[in-house]
């Protein structure tokens, strides 16, 4: 299953048709079936009408766990926590302290500004109350995201961070995850994933309290569940529409293809839906990536599921470096790695990507994992206009003003022939109404 005849996915851009680069850049198709969406709408129904009864037999069903309560009581976190090796652990602390740094930076500031004279206008940012975090269970379990999702909830001071995963056979969560959960204040934690996990969060059970935002990836069901929820006034806001993982590798003739080839297997390793894209303007260079792909490949645990996302994937020599800023530009990568000698003033022009990963010692399993940037990123495309998770998704903003009465004389005027040029006679009778009482 590992052999992925990767001459086929060698390009050369000059030579493709407009169409021919088009189909080559597509993202592999989602499958965002209307079956899938059916019974994702079944699910979330369900949880709805029966609550925690609901959730826990979706859980016997897809996760083969026989829970008595959805809530991870405190004396088994603890168990688990005692089972986590110090290695691990003191990873865990290296990567807290470094995401903490940078997202401490993020702290936004509210505005108070006179606009004009006596009138007095506020930008304010305020956590959002409840939030529901996410974490991924399945073919891997990623501590490294509940940090992502974590250390921003608690930087922002929301006043309710709940962590929902699905449990493993015997009812558990990964030590590691919960160690990641504890460094970030998060105490309520329920054992729960899918569609039946958003729905509960999004519109409450029992035992769950309803949440405002889901954060968090997931697989086609949790997508589909969090893209239904947050189309319901009654359900719950989500963070990013989530797909594959990205990575696009921009190199040129001196980058060193074992270090190219090990980033783009590091995506590759994902999921077989993943994608990865070698953008670069040396033919020894795209040789030299296939020969230390092929090599690379065949030592990989999940080499399996690598290959099947290299299959989906393309080295392509493009004319020279301005090419690839186009292409990469279009193609919005979720990440994005520049491996060039001037890698630092190429980035300059490299704004549509979810995050950057500026020369040679810089793998993108770093920022997966423990530089400090957000690994909660925009795929599919979506980086042209999605920002990458930070602090500030986990507050909302509003404004408030404050007119003296010598304000509102002053913009009187404005306000009112606007009303009447708007045809609203009620609107400029509100100002007028003011300032004729206060005269008389
Ligand atoms: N690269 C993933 C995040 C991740 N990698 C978690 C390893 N663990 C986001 O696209
Ligand atoms: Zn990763």
């Amino acid at each position: 299953a590992t052999d992925v005849r990767l001459q086929e996915r060698c390009f050369n851009w000059a030579e493709l048709s407009s169409a021919e680069q088009t189909q080559l850049l597509q993202r592999p198709t989602q499958r965002v079936s209307s079956e899938l969406n059916a019974t994702v709408a079944s699910i979330i129904t369900a949880v709805r009408t029966e609550g925690d009864a609901a959730v826990v037999r979706y859980t016997q069903q897809f996760d083969c766990a026989d829970l008595t309560e959805l809530r991870y009581p405190r004396e088994r976190i603890e168990a688990q926590l005692a089972k986590l090796d110090a290695r691990t652990k003191s990873a865990i602390d290296t990567a807290y302290s470094t995401i903490q740094k940078f997202h401490a930076a993020q702290q936004p500031q509210n505005i108070c500004l006179e606009t004009a004279p006596g009138i007095e206008c506020q930008l304010r940012y305020t956590p959002m109350s409840a939030v529901g975090l996410y974490i991924p269970g399945g073919t891997a379990v990623l501590p490294s995201t509940a940090l992502m999702l974590g250390v921003p909830a608690q930087l922002a001071g929301c006043p309710r961070v709940v962590l929902v995963s699905p449990p493993n056979q015997q009812g558990e969560l990964a030590p590691a995850l919960l160690y990641a959960a504890q460094k970030c204040g998060i105490t309520e934690i329920y054992r729960c994933g899918g569609a039946q996990a958003i729905a509960a969060l999004a519109y409450g059970t029992e035992t769950i309290g309803k949440v405002n935002k889901i954060f968090g990836p997931g697989n086609s069901f949790v997508t589909a569940a969090k893209q239904a929820v947050s189309q319901d006034p009654a359900g719950a806001a989500i963070d990013m529409p989530a797909g594959p993982s990205e990575l696009m590798v921009i190199a040129d003739a001196d980058a060193n293809p074992a270090y190219v080839a090990a980033d783009l297997l590091s995506q590759a390793e994902h999921g077989a839906d993943s994608q990865v894209v070698l953008l670069t303007d040396s033919a020894a260079q795209l040789t030299a990536v296939q020969q230390q792909l092929e090599l690379q490949l065949a030592q990989l645990s999940r080499a399996s599921t690598a290959a099947q996302a290299l299959s989906n994937s393309a080295l392509i020599q493009v004319r020279d470096l301005a090419e690839s800023v186009a292409i990469s530009q279009a193609y919005a990568p979720e990440h994005l790695s520049v491996q060039t000698a001037d890698a630092e003033q190429l980035a300059e022009q490299l704004t549509n990507a979810g995050s950057l990963f500026i020369g040679a010692f810089t793998p993108e399993s770093g920022g997966d994992y423990a530089t400090g940037t957000n690994h909660v990123l925009p795929t599919y495309g979506f980086a042209d206009t999605v920002s990458s998770l930070g602090l500030l998704d986990f507050f909302r903003r509003y404004t408030s003003q404050k007119a003296t009465r010598e304000g509102l004389v002053g913009l009187a005027d404005a306000i009112v022939a606007l009303a009447e040029a708007e045809g609203l006679d009620a609107h400029a009778r509100a100002v007028t109404v003011r300032l004729q009482e206060s005269n008389s």
